[in-house]
């Protein structure tokens, strides 16, 4: 009799040790599960594109853009972004007296002293050549005059 309980214990651990392995091997099924909804290179891909086509749907994305002013220039003289960026550009007074002001788009800075800076922040949702340019005096004709790009 106690020959018999002892080998239906020994059946019963050799049961319930089994079903605790097959439960392991479900959990590192579903791990493994886990690991293969992350996004496809492919994925990420397509999604720039979206973004570069203006795609409402896309988050905006921000291009920032320091600018240079100074007596009679600007540096750099050519800006170039994507239609549907949010462009945010950092005007830098490194001498003079002087603003930077983007025609067609209406937008520009205040005029600051030498040291100063300002920026400013617009949706380029216009494609096309822009002349920007300082306000002052005559800095525009005296070379304080650029083109921001929309592409
Ligand atoms: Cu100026």
């Amino acid at each position: 009799m106690a020959k018999k309980i002892g080998i239906i214990l020994i059946v019963a651990v050799i049961i319930v040790s089994g079903v605790v392995f097959l439960n392991l091997e479900k959990i590192e099924e579903e791990n493994t599960l886990a690991e293969t909804t992350l996004p496809i290179p492919n994925q990420i891909e397509s999604e720039n594109d979206a973004i570069n086509n203006g795609s409402s749907s896309s988050p905006l994305v921000e291009r920032k853009i320091s600018v240079v002013g100074s007596n009679y220039a600007f540096n750099p003289k050519i800006i170039e972004v994507n239609q549907g960026e949010k462009v945010t550009i950092t005007f830098q007074n490194a001498g003079g007296f002087h603003d930077f002001q983007i025609e067609g788009y209406g937008v520009g800075t205040e005029k600051i002293n030498s040291g100063q800076e300002q920026s400013i922040s617009f949706i380029a949702d216009k494609t096309g050549s822009f002349v920007f340019y300082c306000s002052v005096g005559q800095h525009r004709a005296q070379g304080m005059v650029g083109t921001l790009i929309v592409k």
